[in-house]
């Protein structure tokens, strides 16, 4: 007994000890498919393990720079922390890195949940009372993901029947209904005329065009294609509860939409249980948005993917709490939307991208209700600095990089919007983008690379607990 409560005794102790030796933070990075998750924590990781490694030759700015602890000279190298994930499929850091910084290649689409755990360490205070208040190491947690499941988290909130008629709305709406006519067509059939009860193999057969359709939208650029998992599967390959699609209560289909919500029903709670609670439990959260690629598809892909965020918003508890119950029940304090890839970009050009993306922000936050619950900053980021942006003899901007031949020439990248509405008559005319690839001249996986605004946005999100 005495043996027990002394075993007990210690444990308690060494929790409390650890608890003020180190801060938890969870980092939301949220995303749809292609944003730059996978880029931006592979980058951020890589510049704080090797926080002292020298730069890339020909690189005068370290990745980090903006970030108060770095900036004073107070980050340590960062350390993997692999043994506190033995329960979670690990973020393969060491595959993203070697294919990014050693083979000048970019990261494959994500295919599942990782999870990283990232100790990142103060140097010791000086004075010794200090050291005994404040934490010297903060675990920084990141999951990375498919960005197509994104989508779902519209789901959460709705009914089968309300899904349904939205889904039935946007399928209808102009840059959707050639693409899932034959969908809509097949439904409608089957509501005049086909027998009722519907038998299995008509039910499959829509089911079939309906991920037909969620595969052709995702070829164009659109995101809000649910369910996401008929896209990526993850851990979820060939579940039943996949094959539903929208029965709007227009058409009398009583029997069929009964089944259909039963196999919606089960869908939420699965993807609620795998997904959903992580999001639940964030501090901090950088929204990426891919805003050039969005201007390149069109009006309809923008109006998509506002609409598609608004949804996402939605689902996340924003709210400033500090002491116990930020413990009990965590909220997001500090929301930073990164329009990603501003490298392809020259200089001058990437604070009209932040602007436009300001003007956005007012459209999918039209109340300020994020803003008035969290802080909110919004900035224009390069995970990975891929071109210089540099001025030729008449004054004039331009970018150099490796494109993806390999070639290196000037080249001049046009006007970016900085408001809303966008002309998009003009448009093609006035912003040509283009695919730049990661530097492939890179001597050695250990050296830093360049990116633009990395440090400033790490010290929006995390500055409080990396005091
Ligand atoms: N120029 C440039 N391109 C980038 C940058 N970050 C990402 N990209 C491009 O965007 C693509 C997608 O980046 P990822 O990081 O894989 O995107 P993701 O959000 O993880 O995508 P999913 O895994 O599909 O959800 C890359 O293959 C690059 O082509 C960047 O900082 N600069
Ligand atoms: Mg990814």
């Amino acid at each position: 007994m005495k043996r027990y409560l002394k075993q007990a005794g210690n444990k308690l102790l060494q929790q409390a000890e650890n608890l003020h030796r180190y801060k938890r933070h969870r980092l939301g990075v949220t995303g749809f498919s292609r944003a730059g998750k996978t880029v931006f924590i592979t980058q951020l990781t890589q510049s704080v393990l090797r926080v002292d490694e020298p730069l890339l030759e020909g690189v005068s700015r370290h990745p980090l720079v903006g970030l108060d602890l770095f900036d004073a000279g107070l980050l340590k190298p960062a350390r993997l922390r692999e043994d506190r994930l033995a329960r979670r499929s690990q973020f393969d850091f060491f595959r993203h890195r070697d294919s990014l910084m050693g083979q000048g290649r970019w990261p494959e689409p994500t295919q599942d949940l990782a999870w990283l755990d990232l100790e990142i360490k103060r140097a010791e205070q000086a004075h010794s009372l200090q050291r005994l208040v404040t934490p010297d190491r903060l675990h920084l947690e990141i999951m990375d993901y498919p960005g197509e499941w994104l989508a779902d988290l519209a789901l959460f909130e709705q009914s089968f029947s309300q899904w349904s008629q939205a889904a039935w709305e946007l399928a209808l709406q102009p840059h959707r209904k050639t693409l899932s006519e034959p969908f809509r067509q097949l439904l409608t059939e089957v509501a005049a005329h086909g027998p009722d009860p519907v038998p299995e193999a008509v039910q499959r057969k829509l089911t079939d065009a309906w991920q037909d359709y969620l595969k052709a939208a995702r070829a164009q650029g659109f995101v809000l294609n649910q369910p996401s998992r008929v896209l990526v599967p993850g851990q979820m390959q060939n579940f039943a509860m996949l094959g539903f699609f929208p029965v709007p209560d227009s058409l009398t289909l009583p029997d069929l939409q009964r089944r259909l919500s039963q196999l919606f029903d089960a869908y939420k709670i699965e993807v609620e249980s795998r997904l959903g609670r992580h999001f639940q439990q964030l501090d901090s959260q950088i929204i990426l948005v891919d805003l050039l690629a969005a201007l390149e598809q069109g009006e309809a892909a923008l109006k998509e993917l506002q609409q598609a965020m608004q949804a996402a918003l939605r689902f996340f508890r924003y709210g400033n709490q500090r002491g116990v119950l930020r413990w009990l029940t965590r909220k997001i304090d500090r929301v930073v939307f990164a329009a990603t890839k501003a490298d392809q970009l020259v200089l001058s050009e990437r604070l009209r991208l932040e602007k436009l993306l300001g003007a956005l922000l007012n459209e999918i936050d039209p109340s300020n209700d994020v803003r008035a619950r969290a802080n909110v900053r919004y900035r224009a980021i390069a995970a990975l600095e891929t071109t210089q942006s540099l001025v030729d003899d008449q004054g004039h901007e331009y970018l150099l990089g490796e494109e993806e031949d390999g070639r290196q020439q000037p080249y001049y990248s046009g006007q970016v919007p900085d408001r809303l509405p966008i002309d998009w008559q003009s448009l093609p005319e006035q912003l040509q983008l283009k695919r730049w690839r990661p530097l492939s001249r890179v001597a050695n996986v250990n050296q830093l690379l360049p990116a633009y605004q990395l440090g400033s946005v790490l010290n929006d999100l995390l500055k409080d607990d990396l005091k």
